[in-house]
């Protein structure tokens, strides 16, 4: 039987189990990537694992997150980054190069190779045909350390792309359509795969863009062939050596399709507060606003900084509106400065921002209270920004200038004739700000400044678990609301016992006290509980305040595999509508909980203050529970 091409990647790297939907499985790791705000604590937790040095092809830190050093924490951080990576063989990418997963793309990704990366936007690689997975910074650890990853069989869904993107309709418009009929939580367990006429028609960054933003529809990732557009820009990138084609078999089959034809599409506009919350930019065009940003890691590559400067060429940003643009990779900067293409933007009013996350992740130009903020990136969770009433809508960098010109939001259909943007025939390479690993190791001392607070340890799961509800939230609840970034929480991220003091801090301001009042206790969750981010202090912070199990309707993966590592049990309803049997200050009980998870026997919860028995289930493998009882990833680990 032919193969599609995630089953070719998958059973090159298959290191145990077989490939059948739903059995777990193990795939090797090629390369590894973290971030700065993730990668503190994945390095910890490799150094904790005494491997002298990396065992992937290869491994980049990036710090693209933690950039505005208000304090020593964020620079006390890079250098610990810096110096950690020269001792273990890992390349380091300055703060100014670029965000992690723009120069990944640029400079390093390898078609039909793996990619494990720390943050939830690691499927940008899928876009060079790589099978880029984002996950815990402990997995990635593992990674590094030679570990396989383990993950479930997905299921695979075809995207068959037909027809030809119309004039002002682009890449962030078709994953809006994905998004539109897939929804933030139709994804998990699955792995999307585009194919058909259509994809020829698309170049690397516009792949990337809808591989970025497949991270929204909570999928494992998302993967293109490999083809002559693939080679074209690996050539651009002088790297043209590691191209390779890929491509599915024509019997490959799939667990689904989709069909989208390209030349249907329209330009769409994701509403607060959900990046699946999409309609046309037609319907709600008029509406005033007060910010436009374009960047991050979705849509910051060149061509869309130079379409974002056509069109703001001789026109200038309207009076009440604030236009910011960071660019995603120093690349990008160096080639639009070069070319006028930057002189043309700052000529309209434009605010350059540095090359970083920026604002996506709140850190620096948070909107106005109540303000509504049109931006080119991939999430508008409420309160993301740094406002919490703020109103944050996502499109296309066409759709974000086209709005930042009228001061209100504009079709970009209305802005004049089409813009076609030249490509030159390479791309400035200067990879001067990647450091290469020492080549004297045992010299290297790594710098640990006091905001490098070492790793909470857990203890091994008790037989009985008991213990108060300590919040009970609704669906969708993302790491976002669970353990917020920006400007303040997140220099924070090597500091577990400080930062635990902002869990759920936009839910429930008790959330902290109470939790250390009570010496822990259970969360009850809705739908797609932890979508969002991969970071792992979503469920390590929570841990360290004595959380010890969430019981929820559903989870989103990656946040379901950081609560097992850390040692904090995921559990669901049997019957969903139990959900309604628990309220806040609930005492409950998990009894013989760890015989229980091993044996076949159900599990069940019981509400001692409402005298109710309640069926549970859960999806651990025999693996996860083993983890789950030692108290955790590192535990389990270091007994193996
Ligand atoms: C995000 O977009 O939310 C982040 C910040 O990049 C995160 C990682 C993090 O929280 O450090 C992600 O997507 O994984
Ligand atoms: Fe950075 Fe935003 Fe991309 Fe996350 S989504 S990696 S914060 S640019």
């Amino acid at each position: 039987m032919g193969k599609n091409v995630v089953q070719k990647i998958l059973n090159s790297h298959l290191v145990s189990g077989k490939l059948k939907n739903g059995e777990e499985i193990a795939i090797s790791i090629d390369q590894t990537l973290t971030q700065d705000a993730t990668g503190t604590m994945a390095y910890l937790q490799f150094e904790a694992m005494g491997i002298p040095k990396v065992k992937t092809k290869l491994s980049v830190s990036y710090v693209d997150h933690n950039m505005l050093q208000t304090g020593f924490e964020n620079f006390d951080d890079h250098l610990f980054l810096q110096s950690i990576a020269q001792k273990y063989g890992i390349y380091f990418s300055k703060p100014g190069n670029g965000i992690c997963h723009q120069i990944h793309l640029e400079r390093f990704g390898v078609p039909g190779e793996t990619l494990l990366g720390s943050d939830s936007h690691t499927p940008t690689c899928g876009g060079l045909g790589m099978l880029a997975i984002g996950a815990g910074g402990l997995d990635v650890a593992i990674a590094m350390a030679g570990g396989p990853f383990y993950i479930t069989t997905p299921k695979v869904v075809f995207v068959k792309l037909i027809g030809t993107l119309q004039p002002w309709v682009t890449a962030k418009d078709v994953i809006l359509e994905v998004l539109r009929r897939v929804t933030v939580k139709g994804g998990v367990g699955k792995i999307f795969e585009y194919g058909g006429e259509g994809v020829k028609t698309l170049t690397v960054t516009e792949r990337a863009t809808i591989t970025n933003m497949g991270a929204e529809l909570g999928a494992l990732t998302s993967v293109f062939p490999s083809d002559m557009q693939t080679k074209k820009y690996l050539k651009m990138q002088g790297r043209e050596n590691v191209w390779k084609p890929l491509k599915a078999d024509s019997s490959a089959r799939y667990d689904e399709i989709i069909e989208i034809d390209l030349s249907a599409l329209e330009p769409l506009i994701a509403r607060p507060h959900s990046p699946d919350n999409v309609c046309k930019v037609s319907e709600i065009k008029g509406i005033k606003v007060q910010q436009v940003c374009i960047g991050s890691c979705t849509n910051s590559s060149y061509h869309d900084l130079m379409i974002a400067a056509a069109m703001l060429k001789g026109r200038k940003v309207h009076p009440d509106v604030s236009l910011t643009v960071s660019p995603g990779s120093r690349q990008v900067l160096e080639m639009v400065t070069k070319n006028g293409a930057l002189a043309d933007m700052i000529a309209a009013g434009a605010r350059i921002v540095e090359v970083a996350c920026g604002p996506c992740i709140g850190m620096g130009q948070a909107p106005p209270s109540g303000g509504i903020s049109v931006r080119s990136f991939n999430r508008n969770f409420e309160g993301r920004s740094g406002t919490a009433n703020a109103q944050v809508y996502l499109a296309s960098p066409e759709t974000c200038i086209a709005t930042a010109i009228h001061g209100v939001v504009s079709d970009p259909k209305d802005f004049g004739a089409p813009i076609v943007i030249k490509y030159p025939k390479s791309f400035i390479i200067d990879d001067s700000m990647i450091l290469h690993p020492s080549e004297k190791p045992e010299e290297v001392t790594v710098i640990r400044g006091p905001n490098i607070k070492p790793l909470p340890k857990k203890e091994p799961m008790l037989d009985t678990l008991r213990g108060e509800v300590l919040l009970k939230v609704g669906d969708n609840i993302t790491t976002d609301h669970i353990m917020p970034a920006g400007a303040k929480v997140l220099p924070l991220r090597s500091n577990i016992p400080a930062i635990a003091e902002f869990v759920f801090e936009k839910v429930d301001k008790e959330f902290v006290k109470r939790a250390k009042e009570k010496g822990g206790g259970f969360l009850i969750g809705g739908v797609n509980y932890g979508q969002g981010s991969s970071r792992e202090h979503a469920a390590l912070a929570p841990m360290y305040l004595g959380v010890k199990a969430v019981i929820a309707k559903s989870f989103a993966r990656i946040h379901r595999a950081n609560l097992i590592n850390f040692g904090v049990l995921p559990l669901t309803f049997e019957d969903e509508n139990d959900y309604d049997f628990f309220e806040l200050g609930d005492t409950i009980e998990l009894p013989d909980i760890k015989n229980k998870l091993r044996s076949k026997a159900g599990i069940t919860v019981q509400n001692v203050t409402r005298n109710k028995e309640i069926k549970l289930v859960h999806t651990l493998s025999p693996r996860e529970i083993d983890v789950l009882c030692v108290g955790g990833l590192l535990n389990y680990q270091a007994s193996s």
